[in-house]
């Protein structure tokens, strides 16, 4: 009974945003240095060609500079059926908004994939939960065409009732309820260089 009046509440909530990717909230002043160290991906909504697709995991740094980078790791398939581990770096600009930056990123070898994306945080409590988001393309009335998510956690076996249920909203405000999976942590990575 308490999961229907649960997913009531945040259809409603979803039915109320107008999806506008300019009207999105993002994590109040955001602070990149407590968001530094591990974070596993537990959940994922996927981009047109999904490329990361589980075992993933991120590692955030911070430079004396202030210069935030990261090095990410995650199983993926490439040239139609070669499954491998792809060892990813990415540097981040900052923005006026300090949740929102520029990532660029591309693979430790060459035949990875290479972008330079928005990466926004959307929520954290740094200890626990992390939510991103990306949006690749606009539609012309503003809302996104294309885009990915991550869920993250600084736990490998993911999130307790009460993050979810965070997050749970936080999915619903970016229109994006249901259309998460979940995030494999299988060892596949572990090991790799
Ligand atoms: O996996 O389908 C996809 C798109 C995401 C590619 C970006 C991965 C590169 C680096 C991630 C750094 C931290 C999130």
């Amino acid at each position: 009974m308490l999961r229907c009046v649960v997913a009531v509440c945040l259809l409603a909530l979803s039915w109320a945003q107008d999806c506008q990717v300019s009207n999105i909230q993002v994590m109040q002043n955001f602070d990149k240095t407590r968001y530094t160290g591990t974070w596993y991906a537990v959940a994922k909504k996927d981009p047109e060609g999904l490329f990361l697709i589980d075992n993933i995991v991120a590692q955030f740094t911070v430079a004396e500079d202030g210069t935030m980078t990261a090095t990410a790791k995650g199983r993926v398939i490439i040239l139609n059926n070669w499954e491998m581990c792809a060892d990813m770096l990415a540097t981040f600009e900052e923005t006026s908004d300090p949740a929102k930056f520029r990532m660029r990123y591309w693979g430790v070898a060459s035949y990875l994939q290479t972008g330079n994306d928005d990466h926004w945080v959307i929520d954290t409590d740094y200890n626990n939960y992390a939510i991103h988001y990306s949006c690749r393309q606009l539609n012309q009335d503003g809302t996104c065409l294309d885009s990915y998510s991550f869920v993250f956690s600084r736990h490998v076996t993911g999130l307790s009732a009460e993050h979810q249920a965070i997050v749970a909203q936080k999915k619903a405000q970016l229109c994006l309820l249901g259309k998460y999976r979940r995030v494999e942590h299988t060892g596949f990575c572990e090991g790799s260089s």
